[in-house]
């Protein structure tokens, strides 16, 4: 048991989930026959006249995403209608047959190395179109659209699939076969991560509202991640057939209860998906997220060891609405201002303690000014170790009581003292910040030993 422990916080991740981890958010863009039609989804048999963007301009989305602080663009590439955004050679449902007669892939991915940021596509297995969907054909037509868009577009950073399956036109179901379409990716592009439901490099957080669960693990039982490397052999109570009641929509997968019972674990880390509205594609009447919203959002990502992949649908000019532009803007002013110069960061260690316990002081240089933010990261090339740690005021007296109290952290774990839209944070004990000179981060329990990167208060 005690082994299996120390297995399991030395199960760490791959080189292309690291530099994943640091884009910390990127932008999902939803644009395709759906725009059109005024639907979420398409049932196939949409004319390729119906798309037409009287204004299309990518170079738009990018500069609204990198004004956001997003790092990346994900293009749905072909939806579930089948349409394909760029000028394949396997149907003639795509973009060059519209009125368009453009591929908007190869102009976003153009515009996105203007701009300095990464681009990658989703591709959806399911297809209503095609007319090979439910047979194996499809699987090689399938292939060969992955390997058009692995090998004309340069430098791929993610492919995003989702595991709906629907029917197809001759209302059949279709077997995906994604060990094939993952050895693909990694023959053509191997520095993409690829994300499903069940990973292989990143996994999905399990609901689309953009909330999180409260411990987030990126060390998850194998039960959960069907295509990713397993690193550690059974935990002690495994048994066969166990965690087959584990979905990926439990409130908790990653803790040592629910490890203990795994036949191995892999290194799956989170992501949250979300749109900045209600739908994924864009819609007159919706409106954007309030600046509130999208920053529970961001503490539930960003700052909850996930990232944050935010749909941004443009419209049916072909551009992002502007109420969404302004609302990113006001959103992208909000961070700057809660967290502009931290008024401490780095890491010290008290003396004395267990290497599995740590406590970390941080000297307040304003002693009296109030701490609304404690960001903490681990150094997750370690592996993530840390189940639990709490925070305490120290004042210049000696006193020190403890006042947060804080499960995971991973690659990053934003800490609200002192929330910006309800006040004081109910769950933290009011400080009198006139008496504290000194924050103590304490580890109260780690798989072993911790390895903190950094330490920052705002
Ligand atoms: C889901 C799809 O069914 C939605 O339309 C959307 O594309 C979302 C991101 O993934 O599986």
């Amino acid at each position: 048991m005690h082994d299996f422990i120390k297995e399991a916080a030395r199960v760490v991740p791959s080189g292309r989930q690291l530099r994943w981890f640091d884009l910390d958010s990127y932008a999902f863009i939803h644009f395709g026959m759906n725009t059109f039609t005024n639907r979420e989804w398409g049932t196939g048999d949409e004319k390729e006249e119906i798309f037409c963007p009287t204004d299309l301009d990518c170079d738009q989305w990018v500069k609204v995403i990198r004004d956001a602080g997003m790092k990346g663009m994900v293009l749905v590439a072909k939806h579930h209608d089948g349409f394909c955004l760029w000028d394949t050679k396997y149907t003639e449902h795509n973009v060059m047959n519209s009125p368009l007669k453009r591929d908007v892939v190869r102009e976003a991915a153009d515009a996105c190395r203007r701009g300095g940021i990464r681009f990658g596509f989703y591709l959806s297995p399911w297809d209503r179109n095609s007319s090979l969907y439910g047979t194996d054909a499809y699987n090689d037509y399938f292939c060969s659209q992955l390997t058009e868009l692995l090998t004309e577009y340069e430098d791929i950073f993610y492919v995003w699939f989702d595991n709906a399956c629907g029917e197809g036109p001759n209302g059949k179901k279709q077997k995906y076969d994604f060990p094939r379409y993952i050895d693909l990716i990694r023959k053509y592009q191997p520095q993409a991560v690829i994300f499903n439901d069940f990973g292989p490099d990143v996994r999905w957080c399990g609901n689309e509202a953009g909330s999180a669960r409260a411990s987030e693990w990126a060390v998850v039982p194998q039960e959960m991640c069907r295509y990713a490397d397993v690193q550690t052999s059974s935990g002690p109570l495994a048994e066969e057939g166990s965690l087959s009641y584990l979905y990926n929509t439990n409130a908790n997968i990653g803790a040592l209860s629910q490890i203990l019972y795994s036949k191995g674990l892999a290194f799956v880390p989170s992501e949250i998906n979300t749109s900045i509205r209600r739908g994924w594609f864009w819609h007159e009447a919706e409106e954007p997220k309030s600046v509130e919203e999208l920053f529970r959002i961001y503490l539930a990502s960003v700052g909850g060891n996930a990232c944050l992949n935010l749909n941004l649908p443009p419209d049916t000019r072909g551009q992002i609405d502007a109420r969404d532009e302004k609302r990113l803007q006001e959103f992208r002013a909000f961070l700057d201002e809660q967290f502009k110069e931290p008024l401490a960061s780095g890491v010290t260690k008290v003396d004395g303690g267990y290497p599995t316990q740590p406590a970390y002081r941080i000297h307040l240089k304003e002693p009296g000014k109030a701490v609304r933010y404690v960001v903490l990261e681990e150094n997750l090339s370690c592996g993530q170790r840390v189940e639990s740690f709490q925070i305490e005021a120290a004042s210049e007296g000696g006193n020190s009581y403890p006042f947060y109290q804080g499960t995971t952290i991973g690659h990053r774990k934003i800490c609200v003292l002192s929330d910006p839209f309800a006040g004081q944070n109910p769950l933290t004990r009011t400080i009198d910040w006139s008496d504290v000179g000194e924050l103590i981060v304490r580890v109260s329990a780690a798989r072993d030993e911790v390895h903190m990167k950094n330490i920052r208060i705002y």
